[in-house]
């Protein structure tokens, strides 16, 4: 099938569950904490709303036996998962409902029939995965971008969320392996562009253009690191000098958007020049440079409400990692300006514990095994960043990037674990979602995620068991791997 056969019955597939949402009496939405579990909720719910029918939402951290029984209770309306069940269809085998996902499906049990599609057919759940259909669920599209199609079949008056989409492509990455949306996300900015609700920009991809001095924006630019900026405390201001960009208004430091379009064009010349002098692969330069995505009519700069939809899903970031889900939703929907300064005051506090983590992290050094690498925050940092500073560890120039790197937290009595790989990893077999579902369910977990990120949750004391073998399952899968 080629790509656009795929889109096709994808689209077609998003328009028959459309119409299951119509007839629903009452919907019950189930949505994922992270950014685009907040824009896939808020989509979901909108939809609903907009058909006039009873909704109410439920943000889960994970489906654990607890969600499980919860979702299942729910028997007088129709269910719409978002952003999770994928990985667990079997638990629900026997309800009416949809779900909007991305994530890897479980595999389907050989009894059910031979073909994934065939055995879904036959249940009443109304699965839409882009995984089921050949389309690579962690770059080209995500379960907001998922959400959404349905939502336009529904009405074509929904097109008018699909910045909100848009917001939820952006906060799982999905733009930045090639510095920019493809595939399915694709379409949905098509959406966004041709109804004049989105302007595509050429530009710096960082963190914090709207809200950070400009400063601190180059120095935590991690994603990947500017040589001889990044983490080098004065390097900075030593740069802006040296170019002789003004960058203060009275004692404040200005934002990237409040230094003009030549200054932030000096800046940018600097830093590709640096990167290319540092034989910085071509994918990586386009993570730091490349498409960037402002939301038009969100010119309320006083109100604080973001332009830039890497901006608005770092802000939904934050409202998910310290639990004001809704704080979240009234961003992507109603009461803006309360709920923005809300997230702003989350997203500082979120800031500071991500480098104290990493400091903390650094200090202690990663433990090494055979082809992961380990750190234990305890109780020392939030569960809900220990993904964030694997990742970043990951992306350091410091870190050995041929081991995967594997975080614990304590949460709520258990373990919570993150994982996180890179492009060559995965090119050389890594399947994280596999490993870290097989390894969790090893030690009684539960885990999944995708081939490049993962999360788990298993019991305390068993980090040990799991490391092990997590290990031997990694080290499997990469002696395993495709030749080239
Ligand atoms: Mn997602």
């Amino acid at each position: 099938m080629s790509l656009d056969e795929k889109a096709d019955a994808f689209i077609a597939e998003s328009k028959r569950i459309a119409k299951v949402i119509g007839a629903a009496e009452k919907i019950y939405i189930f949505t994922h904490i992270d950014a685009d579990g907040i824009s896939s909720g808020s989509i979901a719910f909108e939809t609903a709303r907009r058909l006039s029918i009873p909704a109410e939402i439920k943000f889960l951290k994970k489906l654990d036996d607890e969600a499980t029984k919860l979702i299942r209770e729910k028997r007088d309306g129709l269910v719409w998962m978002n952003d999770l069940g994928s990985g667990y269809v079997s638990r629900f085998q026997d309800m009416e409902m949809v779900i909007a996902d991305h994530h890897q499906p479980e595999p389907v049990s050989p009894i059910s029939g031979s073909s994934g599609q065939a055995s879904l057919a036959e249940s009443s759940i109304h699965h839409l995965n882009a995984h089921l259909f050949g389309i690579e669920g962690s770059t080209e599209i995500c379960s907001s971008t998922t959400s959404y199609f349905i939502s336009r079949a529904v009405s074509k008056n929904n097109v008018d969320l699909s910045p909100i989409a848009l917001v939820g492509a952006v906060g799982d990455l999905q733009d930045s392996r090639h510095g920019r949306l493809t595939g399915m996300n694709r379409i949905v900015l098509e959406d966004a562009v041709n109804s004049g609700l989105v302007t595509v920009v050429r530009d710096g991809r960082f963190y914090g253009k709207e809200t950070r001095g400009l400063t601190k924006l180059l120095e935590y630019s991690v994603d990947p690191p500017i040589p001889g900026i990044s983490s080098e405390p004065g390097a900075a201001e030593r740069l802006l000098q040296s170019l002789r960009i003004n960058y203060r208004n009275g004692g404040r430091e200005m934002t990237w958007y409040e230094i003009g379009i030549e200054e932030r064009r000096k800046v940018m010349s600097f830093i590709v020049e640096r990167l290319i002098a540092e034989k910085v692969p071509a994918e990586d330069i386009n993570s730091v440079i490349g498409e960037t995505y402002i939301i038009n009519g969100n010119e309320g700069a006083a109100a604080g409400m973001p332009r830039d939809v890497k901006e608005f899903a770092t802000l939904l970031n934050a409202c998910g990692r310290y639990e004001h889900y809704e704080t979240g939703m009234g961003i992507c929907l109603g009461d803006r300006e309360h709920s923005v300064s809300d997230a702003l005051k989350l997203l500082e506090g979120h800031r500071r514990n991500v480098a104290s983590t990493i400091r903390l992290v650094k200090g202690e050094g990663l433990s090494p095994m055979r082809k992961i690498q380990y750190f234990h925050v305890r109780d020392r940092a939030p569960d809900s960043i220990v993904g964030t500073i694997a990742g970043i560890l990951m992306k350091s120039s410091e870190t050995d990037s041929s081991r995967v790197i594997v975080g614990f937290a304590y949460s709520e009595g258990k373990v919570k674990v993150s994982a996180r790989g890179n492009p060559d990893l995965v090119a050389a077999g890594l399947n994280l979602s596999d490993a870290m579902r097989r390894a969790a369910e090893s030690v009684g977990g539960i885990g999944g995620g995708h081939s490049i990120a993962a999360g788990a949750t298993i019991e305390s004391g068993s980090e040990e068991a799991f490391l092990n073998a997590l290990d031997e399952a990694v080290a499997g899968q990469l002696s395993n791997g495709h030749a080239g």
